[in-house]
């Protein structure tokens, strides 16, 4: 495959029918390498006893704008098993952290530096964007031992716009098995349209619809490589379960909107002060 990428017909038709699509060796080792140790220099410099999820008062309130301002910072999240009864971590704070975003993307130079490549730009011209702009960022890490679950979901809920144009980029930074959390997806669910949208209001983030009961024989499991990428479509029913074995699984991901031919909701949760920059023009 080309440096701007050219897919071939049978994995466009593959993406088309199944709503998602793995790259083999999309990240060279050292696109992974300098990821990983700008993240471990992330972590090292991220002290967390500023952070106001600690705040005794408001919380709810404290929470939420530390999760609506991270659509334009580089903000840490915890997993909800790193805490004991106690109230602090139970392992160092390396191995405590679910996420990073949701602007690594735009502010930090290593992960900009992937994230507005020719290869993702390239791909992204592929799948015929116009004038996309990655609306998020994240590192997630899926600790070992207390790696949250990701339900089942459609990125398209939370990054709507009219018409829907979502696509999840998912970067493996790690081997991805079943033994420790690989994605899982509903083949051809993509097809079926968008099940709920997560709105912002007055107080908060909820869903307009709970969600559907899915059945876990519906899914497949995604084991990639280190330096694969999974093309996600926006409608695709996907998931990831708990990490209970001993080794992490790192990943990026991004998120990509078209800007051209659509509309931003004014209700999604992400609501940026100065306007994302897209890639490219066409
Ligand atoms: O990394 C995971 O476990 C889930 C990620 C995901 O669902 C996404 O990036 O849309």
């Amino acid at each position: 495959m080309g440096i701007a990428g050219t897919l071939s017909s049978d994995q466009l038709e593959f993406f088309n029918s199944q709503g998602y699509l793995v790259i083999e060796s999309f990240a060279s080792p050292e696109d992974i390498d300098s990821m990983r140790k700008r993240m471990d220099k992330l972590l090292d410099d991220f002290d967390y006893t500023t952070v106001s999820v600690f705040s005794t008062k408001n919380q709810r309130k404290v929470t939420d704008d530390y999760f609506y301002e991270s659509a334009e910072k580089i903000s840490f999240f915890f997993e909800e098993k790193a805490f004991g009864d106690d109230g602090n971590l139970k392992q160092p704070k390396q191995l405590s952290i679910n996420k990073v975003g949701h602007a690594l993307h735009e502010l930090d130079p290593v992960f900009k530096g992937f994230s507005s490549s020719e290869k993702v730009s390239g791909l992204l011209s592929l799948l015929s964007y116009k004038k996309p702009v990655i609306i998020q960022s994240m590192y997630i890490f899926k600790q070992p031992g207390i790696g949250g679950e990701v339900v089942p979901h459609q990125d398209n809920s939370f990054l709507y716009t009219e018409p829907t144009t979502c696509t999840g980029l998912w970067l493996a930074l790690e081997d991805a098995t079943i033994i420790n959390g690989c994605l899982w997806a509903m083949p051809g669910s993509h097809k079926n349209g968008l099940v709920r949208r997560f709105l912002r209001g007055e107080n908060g983030v909820y869903f307009d619809q709970p969600s559907p009961s899915y059945d876990q024989k519906d899914f497949v499991p995604i084991e990639v490589k280190a330096g694969s990428l999974v093309l996600i479509h926006g409608d695709l029913i996907h998931q990831s379960f708990e990490n209970q074995s001993s080794k992490s699984r790192h990943a990026y991901s991004l998120h990509v909107v078209d800007t051209d031919g659509c509309k931003w909701a004014p209700e999604n949760w992400i609501r940026r002060k100065v306007e994302p920059e897209p890639l490219y023009a066409s």
